[in-house]
């Protein structure tokens, strides 16, 4: 049976979740099949089953996964012979590092950049619960967030320049091939390129050669995404 991937979807079917394209990326890695089922933030009751409100959620058969690690961790124990996540133990440790840092460091400073823009492609259904449920937890509804002022694009480029350093040395964060932690990285930039034609890093920049790489796996499959810059 087809694995089940609830993943959020805004207009025109654009999914533009980073946590989501974590998981759809960790299910093509692995080579299994699966079907997506788009969800926006208010159909809270398509996903009610998994005991949560947040996506990306998995059904495989009679078990339910939510949160992104774990179903990562879940993938990498339930089918171990097919492609590694993550590389052993210790590769499982330093990637949980990077989800962390994504989550609290990347993320943080990338939300300021595009949340307004978020705004414009989420479904008309979703728009008053975004405006609100952001406003609420950011003290300011999202055109006063997204200034883009110095101040928040120094932030964001602070926050990539060790990942920048790092891909000057190789094509992907796990060395030769992507790993787990290629997919953390990539969730951040897929989201940005589904919702915003604001350019995040100059093309010349190793991220920016990884992102274009990134966008090319698994048959294209991210880069025909619906998003800006195809
Ligand atoms: N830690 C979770 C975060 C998941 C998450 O926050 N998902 C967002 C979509 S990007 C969500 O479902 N939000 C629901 C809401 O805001 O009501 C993971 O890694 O999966």
């Amino acid at each position: 049976m087809r694995i089940k991937l609830y993943e959020l979807a805004g207009k025109d079917d654009r999914r533009f979740s980073p946590y989501c394209w974590r998981t759809r990326m960790a299910l093509e890695h692995k080579g299994l099949e699966y079907e997506t089922i788009p969800v926006r933030f208010t159909d809270k009751d398509a996903i009610a089953f998994s005991g949560q409100e947040r996506v990306p959620v998995i059904r495989d058969g009679n078990n339910v996964i939510s949160d992104s690690w774990a179903i990562a961790e879940y993938l990498e124990s339930e089918y171990p012979t097919e492609a590694p996540l993550f590389s052993g133990e210790a590769g499982r440790g330093l990637t949980r590092f990077l989800n962390v840092w994504a989550d609290r460091t990347l993320h943080a400073a990338l939300i300021k950049l595009v949340i307004a823009d978020i705004l414009e492609h989420v479904d008309d259904a979703d728009r008053d619960y975004f405006i609100e449920s952001r406003s609420s937890f950011f003290g300011k509804p999202p055109a006063e967030l997204q200034t883009r002022s110095k101040a928040d694009l120094q932030a964001f480029t602070y926050a990539l320049s060790t990942i920048k350093a790092s891909l000057g040395m190789n094509d992907f964060l796990g060395g030769d091939a992507p790993t787990y932690g290629d997919y953390i990285l990539f969730g951040a930039f897929a989201w940005a390129r589904s919702i915003s034609d604001f350019p995040l890093v100059p093309i010349d920049n190793p991220v920016h050669i990884w992102r274009e790489r990134m966008l090319d796996l698994f048959d294209g499959m991210p880069r025909s995404a619906v998003a800006y810059d195809p």
